[in-house]
């Protein structure tokens, strides 16, 4: 398909995208999914049409917890309220196959909360966590990559165990971390040592009122032993099913949205070096390393999937 592709249709598709045409930003992150080479010229085109004249924030917001915390749900609520208080553009980008937000009514009754499909405002993908170390998915990254051009606010919903958080905060702007009424799971997570890596707590299913405040207290007491100093971390009750806390939420999200998001140019280092670890071990960081290191490598190449082609070949020269 793509080497029928001509320049026009990828400006035609980028375009349609843009005015947010869900079939066409579906195609392109297809494409973005395809690690095959014949895609390079496409991505580079696509990729220099999309950040041209492009006023979408790109602003990424990581929603992570254990199964069943109401992940989905939270977002599908959530993501509601903002198409109805702001102008902006909302992704929701759903790392797990299992995941209940559909983009219209084709999981029918699975379907937890059901985002109007006529609205070009809103967009939903998921996409498999293919077991991949870190809770996201082998192209996680590469469909961010398209997200942040078109879109404003984007939900990642990730699977949090034990790591997985580092994993999403490299590309999470701002992250949350969803409790839920205390269980012996939730104790096992508090004690994992990742209640330093979110930037603030949801508590979901607060309709659960009793067991609810358990949890609030023994998350309080943790993150005052983790960080006795320092100021203080949000934690929000809430309830997706009756929407108790939700507006407050939602205005802190509306607030910090209005941030910077970090650069893209950053974290498309940080997938590079996991590029180079995962293809080549250590011995390709050291390669690296040795012509210069990564800062060299993106002043030279400061396209992505640039720097991974040209790394491709010069490994492959050197390699002994
Ligand atoms: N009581 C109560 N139940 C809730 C609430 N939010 C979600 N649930 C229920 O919790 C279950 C899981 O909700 P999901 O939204 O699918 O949770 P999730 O974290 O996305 O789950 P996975 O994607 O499978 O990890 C469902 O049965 C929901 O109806 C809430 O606020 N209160
Ligand atoms: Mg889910």
């Amino acid at each position: 398909m793509i080497s029928t592709m001509q320049k026009e249709d990828i400006r035609e598709l980028v375009f349609k995208a843009k005015e947010g045409d869900k079939f066409s930003i579906a195609k392109l992150i297809s494409i973005f999914e395809n690690t095959k080479p014949e895609y390079f010229e496409f991505k580079k085109e696509a990729i220099q049409l999309l950040s041209q004249n492009s006023n979408s924030k790109g602003f990424f917001i990581g929603m992570t917890g254990t199964p069943g915390v109401g992940k989905s749900s939270l977002i599908g609520r959530i993501s509601l309220e903002l198409l109805k208080k702001i102008k902006k553009r909302i992704a929701i980008l759903a790392i797990d196959p299992s995941s209940e937000i559909s983009g219209g009514s084709l999981l029918g009754d699975r379907t937890r909360f059901r985002l109007p499909y006529y609205e070009s405002r809103i967009y939903f993908r998921s996409q498999p966590s293919n077991n991949e170390l870190g809770g996201l998915g082998k192209h996680t990254f590469d469909v961010c990559r398209v997200l942040y051009y078109l879109f404003d606010v984007i939900f990642i919903e990730t699977i949090g165990i034990g790591q997985s958080e580092i994993e999403i905060k490299k590309i999470a702007d701002y992250l949350f971390l969803i409790l839920q009424p205390l269980t012996g799971d939730q104790i096992q997570f508090m004690k994992a040592g990742i209640m330093e890596v979110p930037d603030a707590f949801i508590i979901n299913k607060w309709d659960e009122k009793k067991e609810s405040f358990k949890i609030y207290y023994a998350l309080q007491n943790s993150l005052n032993f983790i960080t006795p100093d320092s100021k203080e971390i949000s934690i929000f009750p809430v309830s997706a099913h009756t929407g108790y806390g939700i507006e407050n939420l939602v205005d802190f999200i509306i607030k910090i949205s209005e941030q910077s998001p970090k650069s893209l140019q950053e974290k498309e280092k940080y997938f590079f070096l996991k590029w180079v670890q995962k293809e080549y071990g250590n011995k390709g960081i050291e390669f690296l390393n040795q012509i210069g290191g990564i800062e060299q490598w993106f002043t030279f190449y400061p396209f992505f999937d640039l720097a991974i082609e040209k790394f491709s070949t010069i490994k492959y020269i050197y390699e002994p």
